[in-house]
């Protein structure tokens, strides 16, 4: 079984770590409202299990673009009927979150890391909770917030942008008390991105890596692969999240954000037995 030190060390092992997604929410962008009931998402975390899941990274507010927040009181009166069952299911839990209070609460109920969106800068007392209480954090980039982020997101180079804003948030965590072996870091797919700025940061991959941490992709069902695919429902992207995840592999990262864990393990299985054989 997966445990938190394996997660931080992925990068170094090249274990590939599979996060399966449970969003206790009502508007989710592809499974909002179908886990809000607290049974149907400790349900829906079980199979995320049985499918393979190494880590379940639980969230109570949604980040789609265009969302306007949800306040942390709300957060843990979804959360609380659903945590402590998703814990004893015995994988490390990740709390997918902006707010220093709801992390609090979860890292009570047994939570290992914080998954932060806005890398510790939409709430000053997340990254000092999580020094204090020993929690790994995912940093994740995002330009701009959910409300406004896809309106004409402009870069000059991505990559080195993303790169650079993540180094800095990395020494704001360490500074903060967060050693720095506790860290994730993800370049945001989809958060103030346009197509060709989630393919550059996928393809790019290898030169986030070389921060020196695991690195965290997030591509699951977004709206760049139906871009790719054509299939305009986010249930239909599947295939496309698993080859964006091989994609994302195959130049380093290793944590892979996903709503259908049995795809990617299925999909990891084969790249991983052809790479282990001698061509
Ligand atoms: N994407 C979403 C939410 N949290 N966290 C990290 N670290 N990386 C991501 O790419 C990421 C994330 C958005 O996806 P989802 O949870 O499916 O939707 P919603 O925000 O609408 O609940």
């Amino acid at each position: 079984m997966t445990t938190l030190d394996d997660i931080l060390s992925s990068h170094r092992t090249r274990r590939p770590v599979v996060m399966g997604i449970l969003n206790v929410t009502p508007d989710s962008f592809s499974d909002g409202g179908r886990f809000f009931d607290s049974a149907a998402a400790v349900e829906h975390a079980r199979l995320l299990v049985r499918e393979g899941a190494d880590v379940l990274d639980v969230g109570a507010e949604s980040t789609r673009p265009g969302s306007g927040g949800v306040g942390p009181d709300e957060q843990i009166r979804r959360l609380a009927g659903v945590l402590p069952a998703v814990v004893d299911l015995g994988r490390p839990v990740s709390i997918d979150t902006t707010s220093a209070a709801v992390a609090a609460f979860a890292l009570d109920a047994g939570a290992v890391i914080v998954n932060d969106v806005s890398a510790g800068r939409a709430d000053h007392d997340l990254l000092p909770l999580a020094a204090d209480r020993g929690a790994a954090v995912v940093l994740m980039h995002m330009l701009g917030t959910p409300r406004d982020m896809q309106i004409d997101p402009r870069y000059d180079d991505v990559v080195a942008e993303v790169r650079e804003f993540l180094a800095r948030r990395m020494d704001a965590a360490v500074a903060a008390g967060v050693p720095a072996g506790r860290i994730i870091l993800d370049p945001g797919i989809g958060f103030g991105k346009t197509l060709e700025h989630n393919l550059a940061l996928l393809a790019g991959t290898g030169r986030l890596v070389s921060l020196g941490r695991p690195v965290l992709v997030g591509p699951s069902r977004k709206r760049f692969l139906g871009a790719l695919t054509g299939q305009d429902q986010p249930e239909q992207r599947v295939v496309a999240t698993a080859a964006a995840c091989l994609a994302a592999w195959a130049r380093g990262a290793s944590v892979f954000r996903v709503h259908d864990v049995s795809a990617l393990v299925q999909a990891l299985a084969v790249w991983r037995a052809v790479d282990g054989v001698a061509g």
